[in-house]
């Protein structure tokens, strides 16, 4: 029936070691990186806000999209059940791909942002009262700490930071004395989307669930470039975007401990999310669809399924020793520039350098950047604690992806150079 989901048809796996890492093969399957951008060859560093899409994913939406396309859990034509099979698909490929322990556990979302909403939401509402607390902290993207103030001012309770020190790596010291009786949930990302840190989040679910309190682990920056295992972590809940691991926008996933989503009251009303409805009482349905109210995403939960199978496809430890070295390798060309502070010097990072250069906003290092051909983010990367904490407005920020190449590096290093001509 479907060829995009015959695994023998994916992209073969071209990692190997380090050295031995295949890039230009893994950049033939990226279209958009083969363009130019005002006449110069495009080099991609932004994919910490999104990552490009590889051609089986584009291709896979364009056959679902031209040949399966119906709603799902609805028909009992032949279509609506082809697509009901696809999606339900997609909902294992996740489970398989976080290691959940069960299907249920998978919960389609628009993203990070709506997962971390919805236990806000309904773990939040349920299980948080007056006096009780939250923690987050102080590295956190806005995603992970309004939803928490806004549900902590609904009910009277206290949204506690865990601090960092000048490098940017979490000063744990004093966690475990933050929990008290009061904690009813830490919420941390796992790696800092504006300064690359990698948390230890395995050693603060240990400290937490030691004090029986959950976690909620924000995976928006790390499914992509580390192994995820949500049993091996023993997270509670696990949250990622599709649009920033090589498969579409608008599709992400709560993973949550099945005990915990079975006691959790649901996210929206609607439709799938009931077994049966009267005006004096409706009866919700199971988990996930208890929480996957109204016509899903269906493409791009499908689309998402593809670009994990794609990226599964190769040797991940192989992915994680070449984006380390890609890392690495920028950093120290980076700090050849005089001029240049990085903004993040943790003990152990991922796929980002954030950086000002003296005398330059970032937004003007962003333009002319992109002048260049070469796109970076400016700003303050929807993380302004980190910016306050680090006593500026905004970075530029290059982040990589296992398609960036040395050259890459050079061209961003050429590009700054370029910046300090221009303003000295
Ligand atoms: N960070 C960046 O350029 P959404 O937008 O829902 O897919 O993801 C939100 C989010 C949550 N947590 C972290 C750690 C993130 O990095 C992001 C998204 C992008 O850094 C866009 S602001």
């Amino acid at each position: 029936m479907n060829t995009f989901w015959n695994e023998d048809t994916m992209t073969a796996p071209s990692a190997t070691d380090t050295t031995g890492f295949d890039v230009e093969k893994v950049r033939a399957d990226f279209p958009a990186l083969h363009q130019e951008v005002y006449g110069k060859p495009l080099v991609y560093l932004d994919s910490a806000a999104s990552t490009q899409k590889p051609q089986i994913v584009i291709d896979t939406l364009a056959e679902f999209y031209g040949r399966y396309y119906s709603n799902v859990h609805r028909g009992v034509h032949h279509l609506s059940q082809v697509a009901t099979e696809l999606y339900e698909d997609a909902r294992r490929t996740v489970r398989s791909f976080l290691n959940a322990r069960h299907e249920e556990e998978i919960v389609f979302v628009r993203g990070t942002t709506e997962a971390i909403n919805l236990v806000a939401q309904t773990f939040g509402r349920a299980e948080i009262g007056p006096g009780d607390e939250v923690i987050v902290s102080e590295m956190e993207h806005h995603a992970n700490i309004v939803p928490w103030q806004m549900i902590c001012q609904e009910k009277g309770a206290r949204l506690r930071v865990i601090p960092m020190d000048e490098h940017g790596d979490l000063q744990l010291e004093h966690f475990e004395e933050m929990i008290t009786p009061c904690t009813k949930i830490i919420a941390v990302t796992h790696v800092s989307n504006a300064l690359g840190t990698v948390n230890p989040v395995r050693e603060i679910i240990r400290i937490a669930h030691a004090h029986g309190v959950p976690v909620l682990v924000d995976g928006a920056q790390s499914a992509q470039h580390l192994p995820i295992d949500v049993q091996e972590l023993d997270c509670d809940f696990f949250t990622l975007s599709g649009h920033k691991i090589y498969g579409p926008t608008g599709i992400g996933v709560l993973y949550g401990r099945k005990e915990l989503l079975q006691r959790m009251p649901p996210y929206q009303g609607g439709g799938d999310m009931i077994l049966s409805v009267t005006f004096e009482k409706t009866v919700y349905n199971e988990i996930p669809y208890k929480f996957e109210a109204g016509t899903p995403n269906i493409a791009g939960a499908i689309g998402l399924a593809a670009a994990l199978k794609y990226y599964r496809g190769f040797d991940i430890d192989a992915i994680v020793a070449y984006e380390k070295h890609l890392l690495k390798y920028a950093t120290e060309r980076l700090e050849e520039i005089d001029a240049l502070r990085i903004i993040g010097t943790a003990r152990e990072k991922a796929s980002a350098v954030s950086f000002t250069l003296c005398a330059v906003h970032p937004h003007d290092i962003g333009t002319i950047l992109d002048q260049h051909g070469i796109a970076v983010r400016a700003g303050h990367h929807c993380a302004q604690p980190v910016m306050q904490k680090f006593g500026i407005p905004a970075t530029a920020r290059a982040s990589f992806s296992f398609y960036n190449t040395r050259q890459d590096v050079d061209r961003l290093v050429d590009g700054i150079n370029q910046v300090l001509e221009v303003f000295t």
